[in-house]
């Protein structure tokens, strides 16, 4: 019988104090692995593991911008000595940028590039090596609807998250010889931090969503546990550069014709 149990199992969470990357890496907990977490500043770290302990979760945090080689690179070697060989990444630590395309600066675009696209490279070519001395791995990519649909003022965020799409391809292809699974996972609208200025009282964009989303909600951080689980268990061996959409419907969708 397959198993969806990570027991044993390291998994590195990356930007994971809060939001999407927390509730995944408590599910991770919850299933059995051993949880390592980092964030930006030490201050959010701390906030982080008070999260994890208050639901019993003995998490491992550490500082490091994931846009930083060096830190990432040395973050990994701690992480391998201090608490094992990384079998799980998932690439989640992300921002956004919502700016007319006109008045967005390169500066701008290369910040949102350099966080939600040459990050995961960064993190994925670190903790690759660990991986194929292992024999097995699995990493996953947090994406988005962004890396199927443009829409106004996200085009650096478009632009990193269809990347992230084929570098995910690129790393399966890659690495797949070595029992090395990348995948992604496509959350769609879901209530966080992130997308709370989506989600003010009156705010169009609400009922825009709802009315694009055959389920008429917005997603939670929960509805992305049991998807992130299987692709981090053995249950999902064979599946290898796949992006699972976890998005209510809307990808299928024309959305909700006018009353
Ligand atoms: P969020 O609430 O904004 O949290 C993002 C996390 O990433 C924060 O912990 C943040 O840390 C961390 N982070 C940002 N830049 C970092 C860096 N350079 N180094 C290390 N950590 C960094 O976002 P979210 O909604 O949970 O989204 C998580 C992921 O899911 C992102 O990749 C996002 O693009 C993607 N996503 C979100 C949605 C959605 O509807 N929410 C849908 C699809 C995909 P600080 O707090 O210290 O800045
Ligand atoms: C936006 C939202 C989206 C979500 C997510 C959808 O401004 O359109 O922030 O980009 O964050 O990526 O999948």
């Amino acid at each position: 019988m397959v198993s969806f149990s990570l027991e044993g199992k390291v998994a590195l969470v990356t930007g994971a104090s809060y939001g999407i990357g927390f509730a995944i890496a408590s599910a991770y907990a919850k299933a059995g692995a051993t949880v390592v977490f980092n964030d930006l500043k030490q201050e959010m770290v701390d906030n982080g593991l008070a999260s994890y302990a208050a639901q019993g979760i003995k998490a491992h945090g550490y500082v490091c911008d994931v846009t930083n080689e060096n830190q990432v690179n040395e973050m990994v070697a701690k992480i391998e000595k201090e608490v094992g060989v990384i079998d799980i990444l998932v690439n989640n630590a992300g921002i956004i940028k919502r700016i007319p395309m006109i008045e967005m600066k390169a500066s701008e675009f290369r910040q949102v590039i350099d966080v939600d696209l040459t990050a995961p490279f960064i993190v994925a070519k670190a903790v690759l090596p660990g991986m194929i001395k292992k024999g097995a791995g699995k990493i996953i990519n947090i994406c988005s609807m962004m890396s199927e649909l443009g829409r106004e003022t996200v085009s650096a965020y478009a632009a990193a998250k269809g990347g992230l799409k084929m570098l995910t391809r690129n790393i399966a292809s890659e690495y797949g010889e070595y029992n090395i699974q990348c995948n992604g996972i496509g959350p769609g609208y879901i209530a966080t931090p992130q997308t709370a200025p989506l989600r003010t009282p009156g705010h169009p964009f609400n009922s825009f969503i709802i009315a694009k989303t055959p389920a008429a909600r917005w997603g939670t951080t929960e509805d992305l546990e049991g998807p992130a689980i299987f692709l981090a268990s053995e249950a999902s061996d064979f599946v290898n550069g796949h992006v699972l959409y976890v998005d209510g419907g809307i990808l299928a969708y024309i959305g909700k014709q006018p009353q």
